[in-house]
């Protein structure tokens, strides 16, 4: 209704911005009150999405907000800068990936610049940085000091696209590169390892301390870590001297139902036994191409194996090749078990159909005949296996026993398996952190010694092509040993780039140190992270990386938290994907360009070409759907501060967002309210010598009331429940409770004013340039000792006596009135207000009144 060049957000927001780039200047800020707030550093594509927005817009109301509450804040920034996409793009472009990268990093900056974000920039990392990347490498010779960093022969996952390998927590359920999207292969290479399996059980059992972590999140780690108590078995082969097989068994009390052993294809025995068998060699080559899950075996002839607890009769025991079998699981091979376990006894249906089942744990409370179900793989049972010492043994018991029986025998002890592998860090590419190796024939593989940190990249104008490494740089790879001084090889792998951010928070404590990765005190001060947000994506991959690099340094004294569990992030938000509008043609299929429709009549969409309606969905954003959004532009049309509220209102930040920017009016709407608001009460403040009593009325009190309940609710979300979207819809209850106050004309104007400045000063965190601009327009009049960068306390709710009237014209309840309980005992001034309030105008102006009843809380019109 009012013409929207009075109030012109984008102005405001340019008018505003430097100083609100440089952030709140507080006074006093405690050394005690520390926040860690970090967003997971973007990689420089290029160009900021709209989800990077909605990330950064929600550290920035967080830093803001704790910066009014006299925190010292801890909000920095970085780039995640070495990786194939700019090697990739640097190939394109025949430029060099350095040079690439820094005009990406400026075109970011401005546009991180744009959106408002309050950084400290004096911490900035880059990892592709030569003085960041020295300290990756020297983390990396710390883990090689400690035994952790190795290079071993090993089957690997090859990405044929991207021609370089992958860790296993970058190839998908599918097989696929998580990257490329490839179907990797299988290469046997020489490879760079970091021991994270040394922290395997430590990285399981903390998960329980990590009570600020969504549940998701710690599953996924924990089936990935995958820790497993159970025990290994010896089975001695036949043939004298030749051996054993050593199998994990998480149910050892099925141990007299073996019936035969798989090996996994990969197994030394297997392998051994393919050089003089031609069938299971060309089985090896069959098994190549079978599932997991194939029932499929090959029954090997020149091994047998004997159980080691049961008597000679019964004592051989048939051995197989089975696909089934991983051979990075356990020890590659399993004690089959077809009577208990469902995947034994399908292999065993498929292999051996004409030799009976084994059962020997019963269900309690049956007879043994009672057994025909198999298989049975209930836990609760007795052991059915007459003439051993178990028989009639509780399972639970029996598994106690037979792992003990087992021990003292020298056949078997109780152990841990995990899922989780080390972590392969070598990469064929050239745009990472060289590994600071250098190979000599006659020492071996040594150490770049610490005054020689970094090995630096050779700097080149562009590269020749795909795949092209460190390798064919020969001036690069020459060099002399350190150690004996002849002629000797660097090591020409890179770092995997999750190496390079699995330690960037400890680097922005201390991003000046040219001595050492970062000081003890200093990050021992800040860290752990107390607000870690940022994509699920990374609920193994980044931050397994991370915590196990942090417990590692915890581990050698490089920083010590007040636990000591070497946790680096406290709390985690996993932030909702951004989902865009996206059109399709419901007669074609085809997604539509935005100018390929109009709007109508009440927000109703047509397609121009046919008049049709379109179909409308929310889905991820993507070139070829036309779904995607520019911040940029949405800035620049609506201002960052609408843009930012609109962001945090529209969905709850764990939540998908349907970014619709069409809806941002509702949050445009409201900031014109405020800074039309903020001019009235100016006006008036400056104009009216307030007179009032210094009793406040029934009205006042409860108004206050509203306003500090508000005020709470706000700072509940900003630090309880980090609900921004409440907030921002708290705001604009404040702001309506305020003018509709303002109209009344029933508060006094110290109390609206006040209540005025508490509503500026708590949307700083979220609309910094609209709170910048109502506080200049306010204390220019009177500022009364405000301050906008203090955060207002919440004052103790008044008492009153206040009844909430119902309103009832001829009949019809239509509004609330809130007033005294006396309101009703003079009759003609209760009516008089009722009539000039805002509901009382819009039900009863022009009206006749014929009777008005007033009983308890009822007030009852009869009108004309
Ligand atoms: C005998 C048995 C009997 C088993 C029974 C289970 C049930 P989790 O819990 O995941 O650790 N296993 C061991 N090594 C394996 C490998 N390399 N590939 C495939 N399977 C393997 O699983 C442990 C169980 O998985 C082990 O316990 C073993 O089968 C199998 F009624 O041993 B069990
Ligand atoms: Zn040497």
């Amino acid at each position: 209704t009012v013409p929207p060049e009075e109030v012109n957000l984008v102005e405001i927001g340019q008018k505003w911005k430097s100083k609100v780039l440089r952030g709140p200047t507080v006074q006093n800020v405690t050394e005690k009150k520390k926040k860690y707030i970090l967003s997971m550093f973007p990689y420089p594509s290029g160009s900021l999405h709209i989800g990077h927005l909605r990330v950064y817009t929600i550290t920035d109301a967080l830093n803001r907000f704790y910066k009014l509450n006299g925190y010292q804040v801890l909000h920095p920034m970085g780039w995640d800068a070495f990786g194939l996409p700019a090697e990739n793009a640097a190939i394109e472009r025949q430029i060099g990936p350095a040079s690439w990268t820094q005009q990406n990093i400026a075109k970011m900056k401005q546009q991180l610049n744009s959106m408002l974000a309050n950084f400290d920039w004096d911490r900035e990392v880059t990892t592709c940085s030569p003085d960041y990347y020295k300290f990756t490498q020297k983390i990396f010779l710390e883990l090689h000091k400690h035994g952790l960093a190795y290079q071993k022969d090993a089957e690997i996952n090859w990405d044929p696209v991207d021609q370089t390998v992958l860790a296993n927590e970058q190839v998908d359920s599918q097989g696929r590169s998580w990257r490329s999207g490839a179907v990797v292969e299988k290469r046997k290479l020489k490879q760079w390892f970091l021991g994270i399996t040394k922290f395997a059980h430590s990285l399981q059992k903390d998960l329980q301390l990590l009570d600020e972590w969504p549940q998701n999140v710690k599953t996924m780690q924990k089936n990935w870590i995958g820790e497993s108590y159970g025990t290994e078995v010896k089975f001695p082969l036949s043939q004298k001297d030749s051996g054993q097989i050593t199998v994990f068994t998480t149910r050892v009390e099925t141990v007299f139902s073996v019936q035969y052993i798989a090996l996994a294809t990969k197994h030394p025995l297997v392998e051994k036994a393919a050089l003089s068998d031609p069938g299971l060699k060309n089985f090896l080559k069959h098994a190549e191409s079978l599932p997991e899950d194939s029932k499929e075996g090959y029954l090997l002839n020149s091994i047998h194996a004997q159980h080691p607890l049961l008597s000679a009769s019964k004592k051989e025991v048939p051995v197989f090749v089975a696909p089934y079998v991983l051979s990075t699981y356990g020890h590659g091979a399993v004690m089959g078990c077809p009577a208990h376990d469902q995947r034994d006894f399908t292999f065993w249906k498929h292999n051996m159909p004409k030799i009976e089942m084994r059962p020997t744990v019963v269900p309690k409370n049956d007879s043994p005949a009672a057994l025909r179900e198999l298989p049975y793989v209930g836990k609760s049972g007795v052991i059915n296996c007459p003439g051993s010492d178990f028989d009639g043994m509780d399972t639970q018991v029996a598994s106690q026993a037979i792992a003990t029986a087992l021990e003292q025998k020298g056949m078997g002890k109780a152990t841990v398996t995990y899922k989780l592998r080390d972590w392969l860090i070598s990469r064929q590419r050239f745009w990472g952190a060289p590994i600071p190796i250098i190979h000599c024939d006659d020492c071996g593989s040594v150490p770049v010694p610490e005054q020689d940190l970094p090995v630096r990249l050779p700097a080149v104008g562009s590269l020749a092509g795909k795949g092209s490494s460190l390798k064919t740089m020969h001036e690069f790879v020459n060099t002399t040993c350190p150690s004996c001084g002849s002629p000797a090889k660097r090591e020409t792998d890179t770092m995997d780039t999750f190496m390079d951010s699995s330690w960037y928070f400890f680097r922005y404590t201390d991003p000046k140190n040219t001595e050492k990765p970062f000081g003890f005190d200093v990050a021992s001060k800040n860290l752990p992270v107390d607000l870690y947000i940022g994509g699920i994506e990374h609920a193994i991959l980044h931050l397994l990386y991370s915590r196990f690099i942090s417990k590692f340094l915890a581990s050698v004294g490089k920083w010590g938290d007040k636990l000591g569990n070497g946790e680096p992030f406290k709390k985690l938000v996993t932030q909702g994907m951004v989902h865009g509008r996206t059109l399709i043609d419901p007669e074609t299929g085809r997604f539509l360009k935005s100018d390929e429709v109009t709007s109508i009549e009440g927000d109703d969409l047509i397609i121009k070409a046919t008049g049709q309606k379109p179909s409308v969905a929310y889905e991820k954003m993507s070139k070829s759907k036309y779904n995607g959004a520019d911040p940029d532009l949405c800035i620049q049309t609506h201002g960052a501060d609408a843009t930012r509220a609109h962001i945090l209102f529209q969905a709850p930040i764990s939540e998908i967002l349907s970014w619709d920017e069409a809806k941002i009016v509702g949050v445009e709407r409201w900031l014109h309210k405020v800074i039309k608001l903020t001019r009235k009460s100016a006006i008036k403040d400056s104009a009216v010598n307030d007179m009032k009593a210094p009793t406040a009325s029934d009205h006042e009190i409860c108004f206050f009331n509203d306003v500090q309940k508000l005020l709470k609710s706000i700072t509940f979300s900003f630090t309880e429940s980090l609900s921004l979207n409440t907030v921002v819809s708290d705001y604009m209850k404040l702001t309506n409770l305020i003018e509709n106050a303002h109209h009344s004309k029933l508060i006094n104007s110290t109390l609206l004013t006040k209540s005025l400045k508490i509503l500026i000063t708590s949307m700083y965190p979220i609309t910094p340039t609209v709170a910048e601009e109502a506080f200049s327009i306010l204390s220019g009049s009177k500022s009364n000792g405000w301050n906008l960068y203090v955060w207002p306390e919440a004052e103790a709710i008044k008492e009153s006596e206040l009844v909430n009237y119902q309103v009832v014209i001829n009949g019809k309840m239509r509004f609330t009135h809130n007033a005294a309980t006396s309101f009703i005992n003079d009759k003609d001034s209760a009516i008089k207000t009722l009539l000039s309030s805002k509901d009382g105008q819009k039900y009863l102006s022009g009206k006749s009144i014929k009777r008005v009843i007033m009983r308890n809380k009822v007030i009852s019109f009869v009108v004309n």
